[in-house]
């Protein structure tokens, strides 16, 4: 199955943005598969569990890298993705030792890839970080990679989102907010032109 990794910094919504776009998708419940190393089994969850096990407004709630399969409905047919939440990257090299191998995980999957997803708080003043720009100068040449520009309905969104633009030129960036799903159609719209139909 493709993989579409979901990656960017601490709380900026990756996982609520992979659970209510699976939602989007029309999944009702989700079944979680951690990387294979861990060779634990899928966890099932329904959405409501899903959000309450994975989105919090604290760090690194959970450091896991896990994926839940996704059915994009596009042109030409329909394309199942595997869109893999991600522990937050931060710039340099974390204290704690689960941190450290969570992040290592983290980059193996951008790494892997068939697309990724760079997700930015653009509501929070400089939106993009320095662990960002190097995400982005590592990969965006060498694989699909879209910025998805989270938490557009909140105040000051539309100036960082111009923020944003000006940092990383070049870079195809979609607005959306994981939590009204306001974007999510376009999303969708450019996941589905980077991948092949089933
Ligand atoms: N208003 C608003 N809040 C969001 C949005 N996306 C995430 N959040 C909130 O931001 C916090 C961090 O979200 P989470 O998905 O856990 O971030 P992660 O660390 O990147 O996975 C949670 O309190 C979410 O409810 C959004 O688009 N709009
Ligand atoms: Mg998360």
């Amino acid at each position: 199955m493709r993989a579409a990794v979901v990656v960017g910094g601490v709380n900026v919504g990756k996982s609520l943005l992979v659970v209510n776009f699976a939602a989007y998708c029309g999944q009702r419940g989700l079944r979680f598969q951690p990387l294979d190393r861990y060779a634990a089994s899928p966890r099932p969850w329904s959405l409501g569990e899903a959000r309450r096990q994975l989105v919090s407004a604290g760090p690194h709630a959970i450091l896991a890298v896990q994926g839940v399969a996704v059915t994009l409905v596009g042109k030409g047919g329909p394309r199942t993705v595997r869109l893999w939440d991600t522990p937050g990257l931060v710039a340099g090299v974390a204290g704690d030792p689960a941190v450290r191998h969570a992040m290592a995980d983290a980059l193996a999957k951008v790494a892997q890839a068939d697309l990724v997803l760079h997700v930015v708080d653009v509501a929070r003043p400089n939106c993009w970080g320095e662990a960002d720009h190097a995400v982005a100068e590592w990969r965006a040449a060498a694989t699909p990679y879209t910025v998805v520009a989270n938490q557009m309905d909140r105040p000051g969104a539309r100036e960082g989102l111009k923020h944003l633009r000006r940092q990383a030129p070049g870079l195809p960036v979609v607005p959306v907010s994981a939590l009204t799903q306001q974007g999510f159609a376009s999303l969708r719209r450019a996941m589905a032109a980077s991948l092949p139909v089933d």
